[in-house]
């Protein structure tokens, strides 16, 4: 497949909802980000979930209400968050495959984070990968620093394949404490990952330019939103993430690797096809 995927990341844990207005929260928001994505070329949401004061959470409820809100709004595949925020218990990032969502995503390592840790230890990791194979939900295997694609290749010698049999990537670069937003770190990266492996990029802040111009040189797929991005050029504000969306389509056209749609990014990732009825995913 020669096109794009874009995966969105439209809210994540970090992010104020004060400061920035124009991120997604309510399931409303949720909603219609999605549904502008999708048009603007996005194949994927990666879903972190808000409750009414727009704090991040865990909870079920919000996070069934999340994914039914995308489900009803637009055909994207739904990857939730089991990293959440920094300090969210195992439990609770397990719990949130009972939302039933197409994907979700597996981060494969700890890593410092700002001033903090982003733990996730192997036992964790083993258990997110058997509970995500157990309900026929595609895993996506975040990756925030080189070490973390040897312990992805180790989980996958360990267990086997994952659901839909593909293994994806995402490789998520400068964040401070992981690896740094370079296209050396996104070749050295993805020159380690299996064979017949696909992988995304997204840099944070300033890194999000060089890494997509690297990932669409190397055959990468992107991510994209204010999960990532706040800031659109030196003193342009992201206002809201059909932008980036609309951005990354145009990339990756003018790189002649237009957006997959929505079917051939199910088809990529090998998303089962009862999550969406009428979807002609594999
Ligand atoms: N918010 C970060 C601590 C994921 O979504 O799986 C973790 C994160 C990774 O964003
Ligand atoms: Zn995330």
């Amino acid at each position: 497949m020669s096109g794009t995927l874009i995966t969105v990341a439209p809210t994540g844990a970090e992010v104020v909802k004060a400061d920035r207005p124009g991120l997604p929260t309510s399931p409303e928001e949720l909603g219609l980000t999605a549904r502008t994505c999708q048009e603007a070329g996005a194949g994927v949401i990666h879903v972190h979930v808000r409750d009414h004061d727009a704090r991040p959470t865990m909870d079920l409820r919000f996070v069934r209400d999340a994914v039914a809100a995308v489900r009803e709004s637009s055909a994207l595949v739904v990857q939730v968050s089991t990293g959440g925020a920094v300090g969210d218990d195992e439990h609770s990032r397990l719990a949130v495959l009972e939302a039933e969502p197409d994907a979700a995503s597996l981060t494969c390592g700890s890593v410092n984070f700002g001033d903090e840790i982003f733990a996730n230890r192997w036992p964790f990791m083993v258990e997110l990968y058997r509970a995500m194979r157990d309900r026929s939900i595609v895993p996506e295997f975040e990756i925030f620093d080189l070490g973390h694609v040897d312990n992805m290749k180790r989980l996958l010698d360990a267990e086997g394949p994952p659901y839909g049999g593909h293994v994806h990537a995402d490789l998520v670069m400068g964040v401070p404490g992981g690896m740094a937003a370079t296209a050396a770190n996104l070749v050295a990266a993805a020159q380690r990952l299996p064979a017949g492996a696909t992988f995304s990029a997204t840099g944070i802040g300033r890194g999000s330019l060089p890494v997509m111009l690297a990932a669409l040189a190397t055959g990468g797929h992107l991510r994209v939103g204010m999960e990532d991005t706040l800031t659109f050029a030196p003193g342009v504000r992201v206002e809201d993430n059909s932008q980036l969306v609309r951005r990354a389509a145009a990339f990756s056209s003018l790189a002649q690797r237009p957006a997959l749609s929505v079917e051939e990014a199910r088809r990529l990732l090998g998303i089962r096809s009862t999550s969406v009825p009428g979807s002609a995913g594999s």
